[in-house]
């Protein structure tokens, strides 16, 4: 899909009675669906999956599970659900998870595992990097002893969100199978945008995912798709994963017209997630020379950036709305901190425009 392409999907408001252009870089989970996945939707055949009749989502799974190098897929409504029933096919109450500070499955999912699962959070920090440090993963393995859970799997998130979208490269993926393998635990990757980090990094999917027991990637974040994520791995545990989505509400009947915009998604959106790898670095190099404005210290590779605004007159929370007020939207998340995530309907005029608006605020 190319950039002009993209420009059919301008998004306009109508803010106090004047239309608007809107860019809109508050996530890539805002992209809507395009032409071909609409008519993918309206075409679709479907069947009740909870009877495993819908031949949509079958051919989704399939596809996804052969991107993947996996047996089996599971088409679930979230990358949220896509975590859950993953860590509650693969671990019993009381069972350990390590995972990182920064991780969704940290900080933003309620604690789901905890909350649905008794499943015991092991919480190790992550480095600017995205990754965790294999010595600290070591050091937090339990001993057998009776006063311990036990711990079993180990969770990463590629590209990892809060730390500015960086990408764990094949090498530390292997590195930490191998630890994992020594000690009995299993991986569980977030791969919410791990097609981003396969363009980022220029590698297969696959051999990002290989030493992983469980994936979970999303079709609606960078990839466009309205709705769904697909869990991954061997015919087993995608076994235990649909038990684990049919208990959390997660058993959708005629979902093929969600499943036919992911098969889309998966043909013709990944290639030009490449586009807006270079618009963020654009947008983060331009950012950077503004006064007030410090983007986060991580080489931007991804389509997420995150930067500190600090000025006497002004918070990030204002700097925020005074931006939205021209048209140009993005997330203040807490005090100083402002995020930016590239995405299919941002251009790269679109760029130099949120840059032009930032110069404007802040004359
Ligand atoms: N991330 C959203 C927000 O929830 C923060 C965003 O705008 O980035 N894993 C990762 C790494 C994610 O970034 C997200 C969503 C999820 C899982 C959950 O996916 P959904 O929203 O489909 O449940």
């Amino acid at each position: 899909m190319s950039t002009a392409s993209s420009s059919l999907f301008i998004t306009l408001f109508v803010e106090r009675g004047i239309l608007m252009y809107i860019i809109d870089l508050r996530s890539d989970t805002i992209t809507k669906p395009t032409p071909a996945m609409r008519q993918a939707m309206a075409a679709a055949e479907v069947g009740d999956d909870v009877f495993n009749e819908d031949p949509t989502i079958h051919r989704l799974e399939e596809m996804a599970a052969g991107r993947l190098g996996k047996e089996a897929g599971l088409f679930v409504a979230s990358g949220t659900m896509g975590n859950l029933v993953s860590l509650l096919a693969q671990c019993g109450r009381g069972d350990e998870v390590i995972l990182g500070d920064s991780a969704h499955t940290c900080v933003n999912e309620q604690g789901g595992m905890a909350a649905l699962g008794g499943i015991h959070p092991r919480v190790v920090r992550n480095r600017p990097d995205g990754t965790l440090d294999l010595a600290d993963v070591a050091a937090a393995i339990r001993s057998d002893n009776i006063h311990y859970p036990r711990t079993r799997l180990v969770t990463v998130e590629n590209t990892q969100n809060l730390c500015s979208g960086a990408a764990l490269t094949v090498e530390y993926m292997a590195a930490l199978g191998r630890l994992a393998r020594e000690r009995g635990l299993l991986v569980h990757v977030d791969g919410a945008r791990i097609f981003n980090a396969a363009v980022a990094l220029g590698v297969g999917v696959k051999e990002l995912v290989a030493d992983a027991d469980s994936v979970t990637f999303c079709l609606s974040k960078g990839l466009a798709a309205p709705v769904g994520s697909v869990v991954c791995g061997r015919v087993a545990f995608i076994a235990e994963a649909r038990r684990a989505r049919k208990v959390v509400g997660g058993g959708m009947r005629q979902a093929g017209v969600l499943a036919a915009a992911g098969i889309v998604a998966l043909e013709q959106m990944v290639d030009r997630l490449a586009e807006d790898h270079a618009n963020a670095r654009t947008l983060a190099a331009g950012l950077a020379e503004l006064p007030g404005i410090q983007v986060d210290d991580v080489p931007v590779r991804t389509n997420i950036l995150y930067f500190r605004f600090s000025r006497p007159d002004m918070t990030a929370g204002e700097l925020v709305a005074r931006l939205a007020e021209r048209g140009v939207r993005m997330l203040a998340l807490g005090p100083g901190r402002i995020r930016a995530v590239t995405n299919y309907h941002v251009t790269a005029g679109d760029i130099e425009t949120a840059l032009a608006t930032f110069r404007a605020v802040l004359a």
